[in-house]
């Protein structure tokens, strides 16, 4: 059995929410087009608290793009993005929530964050994902959302971790680019790892 994997399709991540990636509302009619195909679709939704220690705004004298140490963990500061219950944390409205069988929140806790959809940023917590997909009798999951450089990725890689045959589907995700080349080096990073990157035309569907 094979899942979709919709990563973080949120209002704050269009190219006019609080974390823009470029080009993200792209994703969008692909993403819809796509989860009719799969038996099994999940989302994650990014859903932090508003003392959150991503965002740049918790810590005096910091600005987003910085690199801080958080608990022991390298962090990225952000701006305030996908506050719970906030507008910008919600799933785009032009998305087909009802193809979505359950939804995964991730970076909830404030002292850590949280890229992939299956674990902190410290392989700390699970958010049940790999178990609830497992139950089903999910071997295989396709990814595909945002951001590329970021919560794709790490999804993608625990995806692999947890014995998952992954794909991504290149033409449906987009990065932040925080660095030119970071969705380049995102891709590579995934492929050395074990997913197969394809194209959305060259699925064949039905899954
Ligand atoms: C993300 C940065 C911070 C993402 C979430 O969805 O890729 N990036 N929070
Ligand atoms: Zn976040």
């Amino acid at each position: 059995m094979t899942a979709l994997i919709v990563v973080d399709l949120q209002v704050d991540f269009m190219p006019t929410g609080m974390l823009p990636v470029p080009e993200g509302d792209r994703v969008v009619p692909l993403a819809n087009r796509l989860m009719p195909h799969y038996t099994t679709v999940v989302a994650t939704q990014d859903w932090h608290p508003a003392d959150h220690g991503s965002f740049a705004a918790n810590h005096p004298w910091r600005k987003p793009g910085q690199t801080i140490d958080l608990h022991g963990l390298s962090q990225v500061l952000w701006p305030i993005h996908c506050v719970q219950g906030s507008w910008g944390a919600e799933f785009v409205d032009q998305l087909d929530t009802d193809r979505v069988s359950k939804v995964f929140w991730k970076g909830t806790d404030p002292t850590i964050d949280s890229y992939s959809g299956f674990y902190d940023n410290g392989h700390r917590k699970s958010t049940g994902l790999a178990e609830w997909l497992r139950g089903r009798g999910v071997t295989e999951v396709h990814v595909l959302g945002l951001a590329a450089d970021y919560c794709v990725k790490y999804t993608v890689l625990d995806a692999l971790r947890e014995g998952f045959d992954t794909v991504l589907i290149e033409d449906a995700t987009r990065g932040v680019e925080l660095a030119p080349g970071d969705v380049a080096r995102a891709i590579a990073e995934m492929r050395t790892a074990g997913a197969r990157i394809v194209q959305s035309q060259d699925l064949s569907l039905v899954k």
